[in-house]
């Protein structure tokens, strides 16, 4: 199950790869029943839309729609199915192959579940993970597992590829690192994005350097998916910051 050759060197270039029908249905369903399950019981920790303060969000807890959770958080804390996917030992032996070395699961970043609702489930702008990330290098990998069909009418994903190798001027970005949509400068990096489509099961391998974007959820379903990142055991995260703030899980090759 280890990558091949040509994974890699996907992976290398465009800065994401995606793994087809990767879990199986019923692995699925577990995290799926666990992930409906709190959240209908609202099961802490939690991030709200009305948190994220993006375009069209509810303006507090208290607005029309200040309910909607975004994300249930601490994800490795919520389950076996869970947990069992995040160490899954071959997708902690393909990551070690691209970072040529041990692997480390960071819980300080992502490790939740995305549940982007109708409605006020809100669109993210292209930005970088490690915008707000902590290591001595940017090249931590984000695992984005879908739990159902992710398209452009739910909300799916977005990516520029080979972004990740690109260096940017201060100036096409704003204040929160997200690249802004005006500037003329980005035109060209904008046009490269390339809309991705996944089916339960599939997952995407995508660099914390890579710029990313996702729609708003114009579906009438919640679209849940998974997300950890794993960091290669050389690149610690600095110490005193959030990154180092959660603790880790040490998974080997
Ligand atoms: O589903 C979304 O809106 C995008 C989420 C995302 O890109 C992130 O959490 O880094």
């Amino acid at each position: 199950m280890a990558l091949t050759a040509s994974q890699l060197e996907t992976f290398r270039h465009d800065g994401y790869l995606i793994l087809p029908r990767y879990v199986a249905q019923a692995d699925c369903e577990a995290m799926l029943a666990d992930a409906r399950a709190q959240l209908a019981a609202a099961t802490l920790p939690l991030e709200f839309e009305a948190d994220v303060g993006y375009a069209g969000a509810p303006v507090s807890r208290e607005a029309q729609g200040g309910q909607t959770v975004r994300r249930l958080l601490k994800a490795y804390d919520r389950g076996d199915a869970l947990r069992r996917w995040a160490t899954r030992p071959d997708l902690v032996e393909s990551l070690a192959q691209i970072f040529g070395e041990d692997v480390v699961l960071t819980l300080a970043h992502h490790n939740c579940v995305m549940t982007k609702h109708p409605h006020f489930g809100t669109a993210t702008g292209w930005h970088r993970d490690i915008r707000y990330w902590s290591f001595p290098q940017n090249s931590l990998i984000s695992v984005w597992l879908a739990l159902g069909q992710e398209t452009r009418e739910n909300g799916a994903l977005r990516f520029i590829p080979g972004s990740h190798r690109e260096q940017l001027k201060p100036h096409q970005l704003d204040s929160l690192d997200f690249l802004r949509p005006d500037e003329p400068d980005n035109q060209p990096l904008v046009a490269r994005g390339q809309q991705v489509a996944l089916a339960q099961g599939d997952v995407v391998l995508f660099h914390s350097g890579l710029f990313h974007a996702a729609g708003r959820n114009e579906g009438d379903t919640t679209k849940f998916s998974v997300v950890f990142a794993y960091r290669g055991e050389s690149n610690p995260p600095t110490p005193g910051t959030r990154s180092a703030s959660a603790g880790e899980i040490a998974l080997g090759h």
